[in-house]
């Protein structure tokens, strides 16, 4: 094999095609690495694409100096126009302007003081679940990646561009969602046999619902933008952020069509990954007693009854070690690929001390399924959740790139606070009035994969905690004690 990398057999012209038709496209790539080790040359359709998974090489790989982002096939394929502007997310490198311009005038709407302003409207949302699961009761087989993801998408909305989908009133998701699901989907299916084979049919239809969907969400996003420049306000949101803002660097504003790239960037950036990152929680949570206890107790610790105040985040320490053990061992964006840099002058970058080498076209795909359940960083037990491990003393001692599930360098994510804020908020809130249960005692963690991972199939049910009734919650959300009553 070329330097040393194992080159797993395939078929002809098809490749390893076979390897990655699990349903969960991800496992395939898990057993490569079981079969011949950290680092496998694999290949697609004649598409060689190299892959890391451990710890040692990814933080290689992660070397801002040498390597830099590239869009995997699947991010590629959701802009369907090359010609069309690109969304933060699916921007091509670091050098393309819409990235550069974008990135300079929207990091500041994702900075601390933004995100602590958003509390409010955080609870607002999260304030409709907790009604809506104490309401409905413990007869309601609560569909646990679907309300998160009302969750999610009302929040980012509401937050970010002052929208409201109200999906908590609805029994149907938005069709926006649908929308993005079938766009998503669409994607990651490419890599499917059976999806390439009736892509070639003559009428297949494919193509064409991908741009109506498309079509779909860019209408959406600019009914929000036109409605916004119609009752301007003084919020310092992203909205206003992509209409008003300058960048510092070049005086320029951006144009309707990379606020538009931008606007579905953000709904579905800031959605699909933060609904997975709670599922897997209250998966493990469930699955995991002892765990579960520790977070009811220091969400009664640190807040108790009353109305959650924002002062109460930085004291939820447990539940910062269950969200990142969660996205540990379930990164709900499991992989991101790198290349080298076009301003490295070395067209082939050595790796562990000269044993393998990549060159100037390679695409390497970071597993971080896998490397981050690495023996070698995390021990043994790397398979096992044991939140105690994320505990600020042992998190900040982890080797700089053993924690990836935000990804790497200046395209890392910059939805990470808000992300983070709004799942703490939502843990806190549920375990501070339910007591929660598996619906199934049975069920075992299925994934489902697209362009994210989630839990599939599962569903868990809700009761109240001792002393609460949905009348009094209530009354406990919305009102803090002395001021409003
Ligand atoms: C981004 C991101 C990333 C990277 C990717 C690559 O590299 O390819 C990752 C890994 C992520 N991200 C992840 C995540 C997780 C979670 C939970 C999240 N994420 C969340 C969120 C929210 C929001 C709003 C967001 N997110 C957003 C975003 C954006 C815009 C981006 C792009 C950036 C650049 O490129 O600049 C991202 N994110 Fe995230």
């Amino acid at each position: 094999a070329r330097d040393n990398i194992p080159v797993p057999r395939g078929l002809p012209i098809l490749g390893n095609i076979l390897d990655i038709q699990d349903e969960v496209p991800i496992y395939g790539l898990e057993r490569l690495f079981d079969i011949h080790g950290p680092i496998v040359n694999f290949n697609i359709l004649g598409r060689q694409r190299l892959m890391v998974g451990n710890v040692a090489l990814l933080s290689e790989i992660c070397d801002e100096k040498r390597f830099w982002k590239t869009p995997s096939d699947a991010l590629d394929s959701l802009r369907d126009n090359p010609d069309d502007a690109a969304g933060l997310f699916t921007a091509s490198s670091e050098n393309e302007m819409d990235w550069q311009l974008a990135h300079r005038i929207l990091t500041p709407a994702f900075g601390p003081l933004s995100i602590q302003q958003m509390f409010d409207e955080m609870y607002d949302i999260s304030t409709q679940m907790v009604l809506k699961f104490a309401r409905l009761g413990p007869s309601y087989r609560i569909p646990v990646t679907s309300d998160f993801t009302r969750l999610t998408l009302d929040t980012i909305a509401l937050c970010a561009m002052d929208h409201r989908f109200n999906s908590f009133y609805q029994d149907d998701l938005d069709p926006f969602v649908d929308a993005m699901n079938n766009t998503l989907s669409a994607s990651s299916d490419r890599l499917k046999f059976g999806s390439m084979v009736r892509k070639m049919l003559p009428w297949d239809k494919s193509n064409e619902m991908i741009k109506k969907d498309n079509d779909y969400m860019r209408k959406v996003a600019m009914e929000l933008v036109q409605i916004r420049r119609e009752n301007p306000t003084e919020k310092r949101d992203l909205l206003n952020a992509m209409i008003n803002g300058v960048d510092p660097k070049t005086g320029q504003k951006m144009s309707d069509k990379l606020i538009s790239a931008n606007m579905t960037t953000f709904l579905i950036a800031g959605h699909e990954t933060t609904s997975g990152l709670l599922s897997f929680a209250f998966l493990f949570l469930l699955k995991n007693p002892s765990a579960y206890f520790k977070a009811q107790a220091e969400v009664d610790r640190v807040i108790g009854r009353g109305k959650m105040e924002p002062t109460h985040l930085k004291d939820l320490k447990y539940i910062d070690a269950i969200l990142r053990e969660t996205l540990r061992l379930c990164p709900t964006a499991p992989a991101f690929v790198r290349s080298i840099r076009k301003d490295n002058p070395n067209d082939v970058e050595e790796l562990a001390g000269g044993k393998y080498a990549v060159h100037r076209d390679d695409k390497v795909l970071c597993v971080i399924t896998k490397a981050q359940r690495d023996p070698a960083v995390y021990g043994e037990d790397a398979n096992e959740f044991r939140p105690e491990r994320m505990l600020d003393e042992n998190f900040n001692k982890l080797p700089q790139h053993a924690w990836k599930p935000f990804g790497t360098g200046v395209r890392a994510c910059i939805g990470r606070a808000f992300a983070w804020q709004e799942a703490q908020m939502a843990v806190a809130m549920l375990l501070q009035s339910f007591n929660f249960r598996l619906d199934d005692p049975a069920y075992e963690m299925k994934v489902k994969q697209t362009l994210t991972i989630k839990p599939e199939g599962f569903y868990m049910r809700a009761t109240l905690r001792e002393g609460i009734s949905a009348t009094s919650l209530q009354r406990s959300l919305l009102f803090s004690e002395g001021k409003d009553a």
